[in-house]
Order: C-alpha cells, then sequence, then structure tokens
C-alpha cells in the first residue's frame, strides 16, 4: 500500500472514533451496531468511524479485527491510526501479548486465534499503511499523546517503523553525552525524546515506588498529559484503558479506551458468557460528544 504523510487530514463531516479493540472482535460487532452501522460499515447517515489504534493483542481474535477495519478502511468508511501495538508488529518486538502473532502459545493466555503467513503478510502491510495522527480544524485524534513538538517531528515522514528506529539510533549515540543517568533516566530519555513513542505511548515520568507493567519491573510512571484548562482544539486519544466508572472527559480531551483490552482477564473471573462491567468498548460520538458502548454481553 502507498502511505503519504503520519498525520493526515481526518475526515470531515460527523464521527464515530472507536477506542483501543485489542482483539475482542465480538465487542466490536457489537459497538458497530449499537452505533447503527451495517454489516458492511454503512451508517444510515453518512456517519464515518475513525481507530485510534491497538486493534490486537490480549482479546480472542486479533485478526478478525484487523481484517474488519481494514475493510472499513478501503472502502472510505474508516480511518485508522497506528498504537504501539501496532508499532510493536511492524518492529517485531516480541511482546507477552502478541504470540498470537507468530503461533508462540507460550505468551498471552493460550486463547487467541493465530496467524497464517498469509495473515502476518496482510496486517504488517496494512499496519505500515497507517498515518500517526489524524487532525482537522477545531480536532485531533491520536493513540495516547498530541504533542507538538513531537507531531511535527513526524509531520514530514511516512515510515514509522524506520523512523521509530532512527531515533532510538539518534538517541543512544547522544547518551554518552548526557552525563550521569541511572537505568530510569536512560528509559526516559529514549520515551520521551523519541517523538513516536511520545505519540503512541505517551510521555513518562520518574516514580516514587516500584510497580509491576507491561510484565516487567518498572519505576516509570505515565505523565497524565491531558489535565488542563479547556481549550481548543479538542484532543481525541485512547491508549490509557480507563476505568468504566471514571470521568473519560478533560478540559481539551476525551480518553476512548474504556479498558476492553481487560476483558481478556475478565473473562476469567466471570465466564464466558458475561456479562462483562468492568470493561467496555467504547465511541465518541462528534461533534455530540456522547459516548456510546458495547453491549457487555460477547
Ligand atoms: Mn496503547
Amino acid at each position: 500500500m502507498t502511505k503519504g504523510s503520519l498525520v493526515q487530514p481526518l475526515f470531515e463531516g460527523d464521527l464515530d472514533i472507536v477506542g483501543d479493540v485489542h482483539g475482542e472482535i465480538g465487542a466490536l460487532e457489537s459497538l458497530l451496531g449499537e452505533l447503527g452501522y451495517d454489516s458492511s460499515g454503512h451508517h444510515p447517515d453518512g456517519r464515518r468511524l475513525v481507530f485510534v489504534g491497538d486493534l490486537t493483542d490480549r482479546g480472542p481474535d486479533s485478526p478478525a479485527v484487523v481484517r474488519l477495519v481494514a475493510e472499513l478502511v478501503a472502502s472510505g468508511r474508516a480511518q485508522c491510526i497506528l498504537g504501539n501495538h501496532e508499532l510493536n508488529l511492524l518492529m517485531e518486538y516480541e511482546k507477552p501479548e502478541n504470540g498470537w502473532f507468530v503461533g508462540d502459545e507460550s505468551r498471552g493466555n493460550g486463547r487467541e486465534v493465530a496467524a497464517d503467513e498469509s495473515t502476518r503478510d496482510f496486517v504488517i502491510d496494512f499496519f505500515g499503511s497507517l498515518p500517526m495522527a489524524l487532525e482537522r480544524p477545531g480536532l485531533r485524534v491520536v493513540h495516547a499523546c498530541w504533542n507538538d513538538e513531537a507531531i511535527e517531528q513526524v509531520r514530514p515522514h511516512s515510515d514509522a517503523a524506520g523512523l521509530y528506529r532512527d531515533h532510538q539510533s539518534r538517541i543512544g549515540q547522544e547518551l554518552s553525552g548526557r552525563g550521569e543517568l541511572d537505568r530510569i533516566g536512560i528509559n526516559l530519555v529514549f520515551q520521551n525524546e523519541n517523538p513516536v513513542r511520545m505519540i503512541t505511548s505517551g510521555p513518562e515520568e520518574r516514580a516514587a515506588e516500584k510497580h509491576f507493567a507491561g510484565g516487567k519491573w518498572r519505576q516509570e510512571q505515565r505523565v497524565r498529559w491531558w489535565e488542563g484548562p479547556a481549550s481548543e482544539p479538542v484532543c481525541v486519544f485512547g491508549h490509557y484503558s480507563m476505568p468504566v466508572d471514571e470521568p473519560h472527559e478533560f478540559g481539551s480531551a476525551f480518553c476512548v479506551d474504556y479498558g476492553v483490552g481487560r476483558r481478556a482477564k475478565e473473562r476469567t473471573e466471570v465466564g464466558d458468557d458475561g456479562p462483562f462491567v468492568t470493561t467496555r468498548l467504547a465511541a465518541l460520538r462528534w461533534p455530540e460528544r456522547e459516548m456510546v458502548f458495547d453491549d457487555g454481553a460477547s
């Protein structure tokens, strides 16, 4: 697939901006129904979809989610941006949750549909075609963080994985000139000064205590960059797997990730038939500013 800038124009018109799906094909089909889309992704009012990334990992059928979203994008009924989970696959990083991609059942929960070779090619081709940010007057969409400097750094480029690698090696070369840094300080430089990481997984800072996250002990924590006074433009983001019962609207930002990526774990607690109440797949209706949810049944 051909592609342009990593920062692209957001669709005009009325939108439904969908949070991190994480392989939960049942929740996605439910949500599209709740939003009023038919099975081919057509909406009677001409509304269109935007996906904030993190289509895969954790849930039961990542390949089905990618196929559905790629069809919607190809037919002009959706836009989709890169999340950190897509980026990890493009970078060929083996993560605790992406064993399904290479059929490694030792990684993951052992219940995910595995990708065959043609699916792998299709997934990489599609992810390699995706931008990292979408913008129109008054509204922006990113996976984790809109940072003006990082956006301008990626704007001239079209290859997110290549740009990621270039910045990793630049930062590595510059480290020796930065004086004494401990392991946490080094991690923070790689996180906060690589614009591809800044946009797809957000800024981090030193935490007071160690905590276990992403399969390892860490002493870095996420910065709540979205907190601040109301202003324009509004930024819609995902990534942060926020609790269902907490506010998701901030001064000038909306988080659309209501944690359906935790549903695989919730399934082990309440059974396959649900109902699932602590995790939701959500979409933000724009310009209505209303959240719509999956039915929590699958
Ligand atoms: Mn994410």
